[in-house]
């Protein structure tokens, strides 16, 4: 039996495991990557491993979420990235250089490499045909220290795509928005998705890397592109051909499933409030009227995209009331545009240009106003993430959110009369790393520095035998960790800071949560269906743990976040039957004995429901190594007490170690 593309890059990476869809595999990483909102927590991390010098062939820390230099929080954050990336052997890149996911593509990404990001949409990469996958900070740090990435090995779907997009007004966006539609936002849970077919081709590495970025809305582990001749392309125009190598599935590769995609079905869609599953086509909503438009972040941010955007508003004017925004992905972007005139033609329609920067797509600025639609070309839309709860965030590709931003409402963009001449793929992109900077050569010499905001990161000590304590929250479907950890101008500079941001916990959902729970001591959070979706961010686990939550009760969960859970020594825990959900109420008094016992034997978990006087069976679903952390407060405490104290001399001798050893 052939080998699909991602057992053949798993195959290449394994460490230890086998490539069974659901076992342990556990893999040796080629790259990783940290953003500022992620990293700051990622190098304290490896600090607190005292491993002098990362490990992982390429680690990229990049400054582009917490931006707004509002106090001198988020600077000293930026800061301290630089000199300990600079000591510890990363590549910097400053404020104003680009958004991570667009950055990468252009300037390290490499097909047949696996990378590793503290980011959810680190899978934009896979349209350069490598598996890329997002996690929490604290792996990144485990990695970055020489250790191996552990999960179980997905599920893989081909998408077989055939066909070509029929107008330029239907995009690659169209063409995501169309399998969220189809899948929904937890139908891609412990699969990959990897793409073939005779449509492939004529899909250009961006509009690939547009496609694999909103994976993460789908829940995917990440999904891939095989690497052709566009890849190879858009390698040369970068100046890094030498990085290229073609891939591709064996003849003979086998799939847990095949999807089929007709590229020339599709029309322009768009994703409505408050979730990017909740798609319909953009002719459905003609006449809707339209606040805001913000167009770029990580998702569309291509040279070609922004070009075509500003063909569309040359000589023309925003409508009356109505703003928009326009964060390009990269400075390289930026510039081309600047240099060929394109800026100007975006200032003259009225456009709002922001940095090179996540800008509105995470709340750092640009709120809508009150009860406004906003319609952006972003990946996300979930209830409050915009900055103000009240507003209706709708995604769309960003040539119709530029039609609606001159006609002020949806319009149906098969129906417009602008032509829209196809814009091709730079021969050369302008190259230009002046703001990318290479590991000092002399670390010894390089003193990190730490603002007055960047806190020790709290660690749990082992888990009890006993809990016993109050339902702290109960939560229906889809909770995401927007709404666990909210992000946003006025939390986001408290990243580097535990015991500050741990205030915020839950507070667009439920004002009184923190207060409620420090007072109780802590307690559990019972959730519905893929509780912790959305983002990497392991504040959402971290801040809780903080609190004294001991475990979520969740009908399931979403990846990365049960991973950030585990890390922290929250105990995930599954209802082993669905219905049970039903029983347990906010506020109810519960008690689980023996719970070091249960675990250590794989055992069920019993719950008893003092308030209700009835009993529930839980399930742990934890691998060994998830058992072990859990038991012992945490994945910190876990490599301290594996590799550290069984380790040291090799350590020191620069031994790289695997956890699963
Ligand atoms: C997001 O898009 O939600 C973020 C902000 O990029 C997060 C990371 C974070 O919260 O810092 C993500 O996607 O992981
Ligand atoms: Fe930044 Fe938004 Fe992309 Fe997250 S999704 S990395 S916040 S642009």
């Amino acid at each position: 039996m052939g080998y699909n593309l991602v057992q053949q890059i798993f195959k290449r990476h394994l460490a230890a495991g086998n490539l069974q869809a659901g076992e342990r595999v556990s893999l040796k990483v080629d790259q990783v990557l940290t953003q500022d909102a992620t990293g700051t927590l990622a190098y304290l991390q490896f600090e607190a491993m005292g491993i002098p010098r990362i490990k992982t062939p390429l680690a990229v820390s990049y400054v582009d979420h917490n931006i707004l230099q509002t106090d001198f929080r988020n600077p000293d954050d930026h800061l301290y990235l630089q000199t300990a990336a600079s000591k510890y052997g990363a590549y910097f890149s400053a404020p104003g250089n680009g958004i991570c996911h667009q950055l990468h593509l252009e300037r390290f990404s490499a097909p047949g490499k696996i990378l590793l990001g503290s980011d959810s949409h680190t899978p934009t990469a896979g349209g350069m045909g490598m598996i890329a996958m997002g996690t929490g900070g604290l792996d990144i740090a485990a990695v970055m220290g020489g250790g191996c990435y552990e999960l179980n090995m997905p599920k893989v779907t081909l998408v077989h795509v055939q066909g070509q997009l029929k107008t330029p007004w239907v995009t690659a966006m169209d063409v995501i928005l169309e399998l969220l539609r189809r899948l929904s936002v937890k139908g891609g849970v412990g699969w990959i998705i990897e793409y073939g077919g005779p449509g492939v081709a004529d899909l250009s590495l961006t509009e690939r890397a547009t496609i694999t970025n909103m994976g993460a809305e789908l829940g995917l582990t990440c999904s891939i592109f095989p690497s052709d001749e566009r890849t190879r392309g858009f390698l040369k125009a970068q100046g890094r051909e030498a990085a290229w190598l073609e891939l591709g599935p064996d003849v003979d590769a086998e799939y847990d499933a095949v999807l089929e995609l007709d590229l020339s079905e599709l029309e322009p869609l768009i994703a409505k409030p408050h979730s990017p599953d909740n798609v319909v086509p953009i002719r459905t909503l003609k006449g809707t009227k339209v606040d805001q438009v913000c167009v770029g972040s990580c998702t569309n941010s291509s040279y070609q995209t922004l070009k075509a955007v500003a063909a569309i508003l040359k000589g023309r004017t925003l409508a009356p009331q109505l703003s928009m925004t326009i964060n390009p992905g990269s400075k390289q972007v930026y510039e081309m545009l600047a240099r060929e005139g394109d800026i100007s033609a975006l200032i003259c329609a009225g456009v709002r240009l922001l940095e090179a920067a996540c800008g509105p797509c995470i709340g750092m600025g640009q709120s809508p106003g009150t009860g406004a639609v906003s319609v952006r070309s972003f990946n996300r839309n979930f209830h409050g993430r915009c900055g103000h709860k009240s507003a209706g965030v709708y995604l769309c590709n960003p040539l119709a959110a530029t039609l609606f931003a001159l006609t002020g409402e949806m319009v149906d963009p098969m129906e417009s009369d602008i032509y829209l001449a196809e814009i091709a793929e730079p021969q050369n992109y302008l190259i230009n790393d002046n703001r990318l900077y290479p590991p000092s050569a002399e670390p010894d010499r390089v003193e990190v520095i730490k603002g007055p905001n960047i806190k020790e990161v709290p660690l749990k000590g082992e888990l009890e035998d006993e809990i016993s304590c109050q339902v702290l929250i109960k939560l229906g479907d889809g909770v995401s960790t927007d709404d666990i950890m909210p992000a946003g101008s006025k939390v986001l500079p408290f990243r580097s800071n535990i015991p500050a941001i741990s205030e915020y916990v839950f507070s667009n959902l439920d004002a009184g949560f923190a207060d409620r729970a420090k007072k109780l001591g802590g307690g559990i959070i019972v959730g519905g269906e893929n509780y912790g979706q959305g983002s990497s961010r392991e504040h959402a686990a971290l801040a809780p743990m903080y609190l004294g939550v001991k475990a979520v009760i969740a009908k399931s969960f979403a990846r990365i976040h049960r991973n950030n859970l585990i890390n922290y020594g929250i105990l995930p825990l599954e209802f082993a039957v669905v219905t049970d959900y039903d029983t347990i109420e906010q506020g109810n008094e519960i008690s689980i004995n023996q719970l070091r016992d249960s675990l250590e034997n794989s055992m069920p978990i019993k719950l008893h429901n003092k308030t209700k006087g009835c009993d529930i069976t839980l399930k742990s679903n934890l691998s060994q190594r998830e058992r072990e952390m859990i038991l012992l407060g945490g994945l910190l405490a876990y490599i301290r007490r594996k590799v550290y104290l069984f380790n040291e001399n090799e350590r020191e001798n620069g031994y790289v170690y695997h956890f699963t050893q």
